[in-house]
Parts: structure tokens; sequence; C-alpha cells
């Protein structure tokens, strides 16, 4: 397969000025008919006419009207065009009904849907399938289904057709095409300057009970982007379409937003509340996309965190402000050490920017989201909340309707504040995450820190060049006073000292507040001290933090040196979850301890290999003697956080869930499963009733409770699937490999489903100790149906090979397994092209 670089981007031949496509919808013999009006490109340096087609039957292609033989080749057709605007049209067919891989025109359950992003398009006609092509669409749907969708603006609707025009110029991943029977929980949203906009919310009949929570998420999203960003809606309608075969969450296809189902539909019964969080979430991103990566897009796929980084960015934000910002910032740096971490420091390290790919879709990655995301955030830190307003109302301005790039962003930054930025993109260039070691000097006064940073090699990248690194410090006396209020430090150079005069006591350091940077802190730091910060940071995050760094330090020591659990560090946190000026979400995050996975890598970093059997027992061992020593109050914070009155998916509420259910999880460890019990008969919605199962199965008393689960929800495919996940979630390290064998056998285990795949198997990969385990068990099942799902979903498979990435962090009998299961992979005949780079790239 070949390598696209980077360094290797030329400009399009030829420009597009108007798209018109008729679709006539057939399960098999789908007919697209496109008139594509092109004109040479004055910026190109080549004339060479070619457009992308994959898996499409050419009927006819014209140039003016005149018939015309395009050479087919790989990936695509060639042909001599005129050195002046004209008119490619052509006929192709093309078959939905056995699009399995979710990529272009497909079908999922008996209605038509799309997938284009990033090289979809392709798959339903010949087209310059290419970002930086942006043009407007004329689309006529033909069928007799009685919903029919596209993107824009509706136009003339009648027996069998629906017309649709969309007027903003837009790249081909945008295209959406929409067919089926549908029903609408319609609304409406004025914009603030005065235009109507209809907005639907498009699902089955029997999910029309789930789309209350959806809208009011769209139109909070729709306010909030024109009070914090300045952003109207440019459109006269606004549909989200819910899909249940789909391979990623969502797609921000102009004007027709499709989603997966699992992150739209929600009713207080179906979902939990982390479902109504993800949900809220998702809808905001994808409505952010229409001017983080639809006005203004990418131009090319290199620049994917140009649009992804900046709107996951801004999805964090209007969480925080719908919820919290402390919670929602531990949140973000938990998932970003579990995931982008783990991804940093494996051999799938990549640039923010990568500079090369086989297969793009291996590149939707928590780097390119996630750190590009920490990215946007240090910028706005280091250039301050007026700055990046002036620069984003910039970068507004001076690219609306372009396909741009990383260079473009950071010059409307520098343009806007003064700033030079040249150092300060190597975030985007290099890989891997940054150390900072920290070594302090106390004297007459003057409190020294120093800070080191560097970056491990990583593929590709032997050495690295120092970074700026934003670390907010602030200073407290021993009495718990902030002395010196949050600070940034800039760190430029590979060691640099920063000063504090005149204090009257040596201070105890609060470092990278807010987690203020994507960096992995390097600290001698005293168990009293963590204690002692838990207890009085002023900074939430550093506050949580300072209890993470406790519980690990702990779970080390219990898993390396055979300690037992630490009293101190349980007595400092039952102080924190007993602290009701504490916001009771909060106090849930405290209760969290570190996963098994991080506590791996933590291992890994002492130069030992991570035993996941011995980190498991130690998390079992600590959560038993956190609920022995800490029942007490576990007790009461159950019996006075309980919520009277209806359930509401907002914050607050759902703070209290998770403060409860975290205790509910720890005291079934002690008291045995009754409480669990009667909240799983008590409850009205899915998060009390879920937290009850998971809180049985982890003291394997549930049987009951499951097949009464079952038996309630087997219509319901989303609770369904948490059903399916569950039971290998909290499967022992023993029986977790063998309780996923035996769940795809169950009949409803649809393989060929994302979401049921991702259930099962997302689970087995995430049940640390079982997947692990040194049978092997998981590593083979795992591979051989990662062999099953990729002839018929390579991105799907690809993605989930991920799994394996961490192998080399493992002792020998492990590797061994794994790089056999990996090889038996990549040497299968016919393997995708996805599948094969991800191999390829671990094995490497
Ligand atoms: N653009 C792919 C889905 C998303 O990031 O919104
Ligand atoms: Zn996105």
């Amino acid at each position: 397969p070949r390598t696209v670089y980077l360094k290797d981007y030329q400009p399009p031949a030829y420009l597009v000025d108007e798209v018109k496509l008729t679709f006539r919808l057939a399960p098999e013999t789908t007919r697209v008919l496109s008139e594509i009006r092109f004109r040479p490109n004055p910026d190109a340096a080549s004339r060479d006419f070619f457009l992308h087609g994959e898996q499409l039957k050419l009927i006819s292609a014209s140039i003016d009207g005149t018939p015309v033989e395009p050479e087919l080749v790989e990936g695509g057709l060639k042909l001599d065009a005129p050195d002046a605007a004209f008119t490619f049209a052509a006929e192709v067919e093309i078959d939905p009904e056995h699009n399995t891989a979710l990529e272009g025109l497909y079908r999922s359950n008996g209605m038509y849907c799309t997938q284009c992003e990033a090289e979809g398009f392709r798959k339903i006609t010949f087209y310059p399938d290419r970002p930086d092509v942006m043009a407007p669409f004329h689309v006529r749907v033909e069928s007799d289904l009685p919903v029919l969708l596209s993107n824009g603006n509706p136009g003339e609707r009648g027996d069998g057709f629906a017309e649709w025009h969309d007027p903003w110029p837009k790249p081909a991943y945008l295209f959406a095409l929409v067919a089926g029977e549908l029903v609408a929980h319609s609304d409406r949203f004025t914009t603030r300057s005065g235009r109507e906009v209809e907005l639907n919310l498009w699902v089955r009949e029997a999910d029309i009970d789930k789309c209350a929570f959806g809208m009011e998420a769209l139109k909070k999203s729709m306010r909030w982007d024109e009070e914090v960003y300045g952003r109207e809606y440019d459109l006269d309608v606004f549909n989200i379409v819910a899909v249940d075969d789909f391979n990623m969450g969502a797609m921000e296809n102009k004007g027709l937003n499709i989603f997966n189902s699992s992150a739209v539909l929600a009713s207080p019964e179906t979902a939990t509340d982390a479902d109504f969080e993800r949900i809220e979430a998702i809808i905001a991103h994808e409505y952010f996309h229409n001017w983080t990566g639809n006005r203004i897009t990418c131009r090319d796929w290199f620049q994917l965190c140009l649009k992804e980084g900046l709107t996951v960015f801004r999805d964090q934000q209007f969480t925080g402000d719908m919820r919290s910002h402390a919670v929602k910032r531990i949140d973000d740096a938990m998932t970003l050490r579990a995931m982008q971490f783990r991804e940093d420091n494996g051999p799938l390290a990549h640039p923010v920017r990568p500079e090369s790919f086989v297969e793009i879709n291996n590149f939707y990655t928590v780097t390119v989201y996630e750190k590009g995301a920490e990215i946007v955030g240090m910028l706005r830190r280091l250039v301050g909340e007026e700055g990046y307003r002036k620069a984003l109302d910039l970068y507004f301005d001076r690219h609306d309707g372009q396909a741009v790039t990383i260079e473009d962003w950071l010059r409307a930054f520098e343009d806007a504040t003064g700033r030079d930025l040249s150092q300060f993109g190597r975030w985007y260039s290099q890989a891997g995450t940054p150390r900072v070691h920290v070594t302090e000097d106390w004297a007459d006064g003057r409190y020294t820190l120093t800070l080191r940073q560097e970056t491990p090699a990583t593929p590709g990248q032997p050495d690295k060049a120092p970074q700026v690194i934003p670390v907010a410090v602030g200073l407290l006396n021993p009495n718990g006073d902030e002395v010196v209020p949050t600070t940034v430090l800039e760190l430029t150079e590979a060691e640099q000292s920063f000063h504090f005069e005149t204090l009257s006591a040596r201070p105890v350091p609060s470092l990278l507040r807010g987690f203020s940077a994507p960096v992995i802190l390097k600290r001698q730091q005293s168990k009293e001290e963590r204690a002692f910060l838990l207890a009085h940071d002023t900074d939430p995050f550093n506050k949580w933090e300072a209890g993470r760094d406790l519980a690990r330090d702990g779970l080390m020591a219990m898993v390396l040196d055979g300690a037992g659990p630490d009293a101190d560090y349980i007595d400092a946190l039952g102080r924190g979850i007993a602290d009701e000026g504490l916001d009771p979400a909060f106090r849930a995050q405290l209760l969290a301890l570190p996963g098994e996975d991080e506590l791996a890598q933590a291992i890994f970093e002492t130069g030992r290999a991570p035993d996941p059997t011995a980190i498991f027992e130690a998390r079992e061992a600590l959560r038993r003697a956190v609920a022995e020593r800490l029942g007490d109050v576990l007790g009461r914070l159950y019996e006075t956080h309980q919520i009277d009155g209806p359930y509401s998916p907002e914050a607050e509420d759902a703070g209290r869930r998770a403060l409860t259910n975290a205790a509910l999880s720890l005291l079934s460890l002690t008291e045995g499963g009754d409480r669990a019990r009667a909240q799983f008969r008590a409850a009205d919605n899915m998060t009390q009733q879920i937290a009850a199962l998971s809180a049985l199965l982890s003291i394997e008393e549930g049987a009951a409770e499951l097949k009464a689960f079952e038996d309630q929800w087997s219509h319901e495919r989303l609770v369904m699937n948490k059903w399916f996940g569950l039971q290998v979630a909290r499967a022992t390290p023993e029986r977790a490999a063998a309780t996923a064998e035996a769940l795809t056998r169950h009949s409803a285990f649809e393989w060929k489903n994302p979401n049921r795949f991702r259930a099962v198997f997302g689970a087995l990969a995430g049940n640390a100790a079982g997947f692990h385990h040194p049978s092997g068990a998981g590593y083979r099942l795992l591979a051989d149906w990662l062999l099953k799902l990729d002839p018929l979903n390579p991105q799907t498979t690809a993605r989930m090979t991920q799994a394996f990435s961490t192998w080399k962090r493992y002792d020998e009998t492990r590797q061994g397994l794994i790089r056999a299961e990996l090889e038996r992979i990549a040497g299968t005949e016919g393997l995708s092209r996805d599948t094969s780079e991800m191999v390829g790239r671990m094995l490497a």
C-alpha cells in the first residue's frame, strides 16, 4: 500500500464550482448521476485530471455533453480534460446493501445513510475527494421511502423525490444523504440575527421518546456558540439522524449530522448520567464543527487536528460551562492520561499533525483529538482569554470558506497577539509526552523551582527539541494559605529556573495547576505533602491530583514491595469525601482509584514488567480496605445523597448519583449485595439500575439481576450493549475471555454492528487482568474476531487492534503470546490496508 506524505502536498489541478447529484436509490443497484462544473486551478502546477473512485461501476461519462471513455486506474479515473472550464457528467452504479464497511452509501436497518469522512465519497461517485476542493451541492434523491434528506436547505419535493441545495461550498467529506422510514422530533431556533431555523432529530418510530434531551442539547449548543464564539448557524434547517450501524460517534455533515444512535438517543430509563453527558458533548461537538471544520476546513488530512483539536476544545469548554469546569478538567485529564499517554508511549505514537499515513482512518486518534485540544488550551493560557478571542475572530474572518493549515491557524494567533509561536509549533510536529523534572531550592526567603524537560524518543523521532510548556503554579504556606496565587511559568528551555522572593517560610508548591500542559511531572514528593495538598490546595485539579498520587504510590508499593493498603491515604481520602463543602461529583472522582493500565505504565516506567494479575489484586485489596476503614462514612454518604423526586440528568443530581454509586460499589465488598439488590429493584432510571448490577457482578452475586435485566431490555439495542459489555468488564481475570467467548454465541450478538462488537471486545480489552491473563485466551479470542471482522469492516477492526499496542511493556511470555497474534493477523492474506498498517506499526 502507498504511503502518503505531508511534504508531497500539491494543490488540486482543477477546482469545482458546482456539483449536481441525482440518486436513484435501490438496495443493490443505486444509480448516481453527477454533473460537476470544473475549472483549471490557477495555483496548480499540473493539469492532470484525476477523479477518485472506488467500488463504482461506471455506466457512462461525458464532457460538456460529449461522451468520453475515461481510463479507469487504481483508485479512480483519468481523462484528457480541457484547459478551460467544463462540465464532467457521469452515471455510476453502487451497491449500498453489501456495503458492510459503513463508508460511502450503505444500508442500516432498511434505511440508507452515508459516511464520507475521510475518503468515503469516492465510493459514491467519481470526484476529487480531497478536502481542499470545496463546492456548493445540489442533490436530488429519488426513492419511495418517506423521508429523503441531504445537506443544506430543502428544495422541491414531490412524489418519490426530494431536492436539496447546500449553498455553502464544502468538501465532499461533508456530503450526506439519508433515506428511510423515519419520524422527527422537531423544534425551532431563532439565531441572534433573527434567522428562523427548523430543527429535526430523525429516528425510527420506536425511538421517538429518546429525542428530547438531544434536542435541548442542540439548542444550548447553538446559543453557546453565538455567545462565546460569536458564531451563528447559517441554514434554514438543521437535521440530525440516528443510525444504529456506525463506525464512529457521529459526523458533522453540513446541515445533516449523522449520529451513532448511542451518541444521541437517551431516556432516563435507558441511558445513564454518563450517556447523557456524552450525548450533550457530542451534539455540541458536531454542531460546533459547522464553523470549525465546515465553514473553515482542512487543506489536507494531515491537518485533521485543525478542526478536531479545536472542536474538542470547544466542546470541553461547553461542557464545563453547562456543568462543572473542575470536574470536567479532571475527567479530560483522566481520559488523556489513560488513552493518549498510552498511545504516546507506545509504537503507535505520532505527532498531533502526522507527517505520513497509509490509511487516514487510522489517524482519528486520541492524539489528534485530545492532545490536539490540549494544544488549543495551552495557546489560550499563553495568550490569555482576550488574546484567544481576538485570534479566533481573526481566524474566522480571514479563512471563512477556505481549506487551511496549522500554519494558518498559528499565524492568526501571531497576528492577533504579536506573539512568536514558532517554537510553540513543535507541539504539532513532535510526538511523545514531555516529562518535566522538578527540583526545588529554598534559601533566605527565596524559593527556586528548576524545571527540566525531556521527551522520550518515538517512532521516527529519536531526538526532541524543547517545547513551550505552560506550567501553572501556586504556592501555599505551611498553614495551608495560598501565598502565591496561580502564575503561569513558561518553560521554553531544556532547563530553566524560576524564583519567588520574600517568602517568610518554605512554601509547598502546587504544580501544573489545572493540568496546564499534557506532560508528566517528575518530582519527589512526600506522602505528607500530598496529604497536605489534598486537604488545602485551592486548585481543584491539584487537590484531586494529590489524592490520586497518594493512591498510585500506595498501589505501586503494594504491587512492587508487597506493602499493605496505606491507612494514611485512606484516612486522607475519608476526610476528602466527607467534606460537604466539596461538590459530590468531585468527591466521586476522589474515590476513583487509578486504573490498571495507568498502574501498568507507571510500573513499566520504573524499569519493571508489570504483572496485570498483581495489579488487579492490589486494586481489589485497596478497595476492600477503603470499604472496611471508611464503611461508616460511605454508608452515610450513600444515605444522605439519595435523590427524592423524578430523575433529572442535570449535573447536580448526576453528581450525587456518581457519589452514592461509588459508595455502593465499595460498600458491597464488605456488606454483600443486599443494598445493591434493593437499589436494582427500586431503580427508575438506568444510572441506578446499572450501577447496582455492576456492584453485584463485582462480588459475583448478580446472576438473577443479570437475567432480569436481559428480560427487561432485550428489545433495546443500546441497553443490551451495556448488558454485553458489563459482564465482560466485571468478569474475574480467569473468566473474562470465557465470558466474552460465551457472549459471542448469544443469539443477540450481532457482530457486524460496531456498537455490539465493541461492547464485547472493547470490554475485554479494558479488563486488563482478564485480557492479559497468562493463558493468552484473551489475546487469541480478540485476534480471531478481528480477523473475522476485517474483511467486512476494516475501520472498526483496525481501531480495535490497539488493544495490543502496549505489548512491549509485559513479560517475555505475554510478549511472545501477543507477538504471535499480531504476526498471525499481519500474515493473513487479503488483510485490509487499515489493519495491516496498524499491526505493522505495532510490530515495527
Ligand atoms: N469528523 C468525524 C467525527 C467528529 O470528529 O466529529
Ligand atoms: Zn470532530
